[in-house]
């Protein structure tokens, strides 16, 4: 699931790497692309326009941060708004001090009601309740059969009561015994058409007045799209639908239904079924699916990171000092103290993606030694204030007692030094590329600087 349209975002967050800086040209074809991808995903058409508006408007008047490239700056923005797609939620049921609390399960034929049922109290088990199962789908031959072999599986108790074929009965008997057994949660899986029908949902309206339940999840078949979303539009307006479950997200379908069902339905999607075996659901993370989809999980949190490490006001200051040419020893120390606040080289190197498959990648994180990075801050904390200020100054004389107060040697000093002149070459040099704009050295760029330097 999720594929072509994560391949897609991919290519338009590439397409956007290498650009000095986000115009606005650039983000308009950005988001040609990324709407496109996003019908093509199956993503509810209106789902898609005020995610596009929301997105451009972010991405325009920009709140941009200058330690990001572009293609950061937007992947960002659409991780977020891909996160607002899918509620505030943290998965799973809301707390609830009901006892029993009844979980009725509502859906479309074979959308997963019944497979979900017997899911769902295996993992609410698995957390220290004590599920019972009922089934009220007394209309095909065999559904009840079919949950109790699922509950016999993962030892979950049902209530069935031999010849009982009336539906609340069912139901409000399973409370009942729930009550006087001590199970603390009841699950209802209920019968399933393959349209909605008056019949249907009076069956249901019966069910919930006699057991009323805390939750009246939507069981969606993901692999439907837009269908299952318009007809969790109907459940909730004729029974309420609290959350939804989408199972068989393991197949081939495109995402557009989890993607939309939330801002359709107004209800977050409470767990998701990814197979048929009975471990295979989960409470839902929308911020795991955002990464998938977005094909950069790792990436995301370096992003996070160079945002803590990295203010907007402390980029501004140094793209100055560096237009100015004052870029000192001082700053210097400062810049390799922030990469290192994003914690050590060596896993911040790892997140760079496919970075442990190149090879020659692999042997510059090998050259990317912590004690050598250390060891630079030690030479440029030996210095006087003075020599910080002004590195001409320091002379062999000096040389020695840096490296003696730093327990390095003249050589490493001497390295450290020529590096630096040639940092500031350097930096000037991007100084002048970066006019206006405020977009300053960014935390990849920064990355480079001080592998070169933490290196040789
Ligand atoms: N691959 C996959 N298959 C699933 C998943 N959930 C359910 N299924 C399969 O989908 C089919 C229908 O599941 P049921 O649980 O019987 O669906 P239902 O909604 O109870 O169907 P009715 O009672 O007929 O309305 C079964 O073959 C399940 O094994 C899932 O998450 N992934
Ligand atoms: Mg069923």
């Amino acid at each position: 699931m999720f594929e072509s349209l994560s391949n897609r975002l991919q290519d338009v967050f590439a397409s956007l790497r290498g650009q000095g800086r986000l115009t606005e040209e650039g983000v308009e074809l950005a988001l040609r692309e990324i709407r496109m991808a996003l019908l093509e995903a199956d993503v509810n058409f209106k789902v898609v326009k005020a995610f596009i508006d929301r997105v451009r408007d972010r991405a325009v008047d920009s709140e941009v941060l200058a330690s990001l490239s572009p293609d950061q700056q937007v992947v960002r923005i659409v991780r977020d708004e891909m996160l607002a797609l899918f509620g505030d939620t943290e998965g799973g049921l809301p707390q609830s001090a009901k006892t029993p609390r009844v979980v009725m399960l509502l859906g479309l034929q074979g959308s997963g009601k019944t497979t979900t049922a017997a899911k769902l109290s295996r993992l609410l088990k698995s957390q220290g309740r004590h599920p019972i199962l009922v089934s009220t789908d007394v209309r095909r031959p065999a559904a009840i059969e079919q949950l109790s072999v699922l509950a016999k599986q993962i030892d979950v108790p049902v209530h069935d009561p031999a010849g009982e074929m009336d539906p609340v009965a069912r139901a409000a008997g399973a409370l009942q015994a729930a009550r006087g057994k001590g199970f603390d949660v009841v699950i209802v899986d209920t019968a399933g058409r393959l349209h909605i029908d008056d019949d249907l949902m009076g069956e249901l309206e019966a069910i919930k007045r006699a057991v009323e339940p805390v939750d009246q999840l939507f069981v969606a078949d993901a692999m439907t799209g837009q269908d299952a979303i318009k007809s969790a539009g109907e459940f909730n307006r004729r029974i309420g639908v609290t959350g939804v479950v989408l199972t068989k997200m393991d197949g081939d379908a495109r995402g557009g239904a989890a993607l939309s069902v939330v801002s359709v339905v107004g209800v977050p999607i409470a767990f998701a079924g990814s197979g048929e075996r009975l471990q295979d659901l989960e409470p839902f993370h929308p911020d795991r699916v955002v990464s998938r989809v977005l094909g950069m999980g790792d990436v995301l949190s370096l992003i996070e990171k160079a945002e803590q490490a990295y203010s907007h006001d402390e980029a501004a200051a140094l793209e100055q000092k560096i237009r100015r040419d004052e870029f000192t020893l001082e700053d210097f120390r400062d810049q390799l103290r922030a990469i290192r606040k994003m914690g050590p080289l060596e896993q911040i190197l790892g997140m760079l993606p496919g970075f442990g498959q190149i090879k020659e990648l692999q042997k510059q994180k090998e050259q990317v030694d912590e004690g050598q990075v250390k060891r630079v801050e030690a030479i440029i904390n030996s210095m006087t204030p003075k020599e910080r200020r002004s590195h001409q100054l320091i002379n062999g004389q000096r040389r020695k007692r840096i490296a003696k107060g730093s327990g390095t040697t003249v050589q490493e000093v001497n390295n450290l030094l020529k590096q630096f002149v040639q940092m500031r070459k350097m930096l000037k040099q991007m100084g002048g590329l970066m006019q206006g704009g405020g977009k300053s050295l960014k935390g990849l760029d920064r990355m480079k600087l001080m592998r070169s330097l933490g290196g040789r």
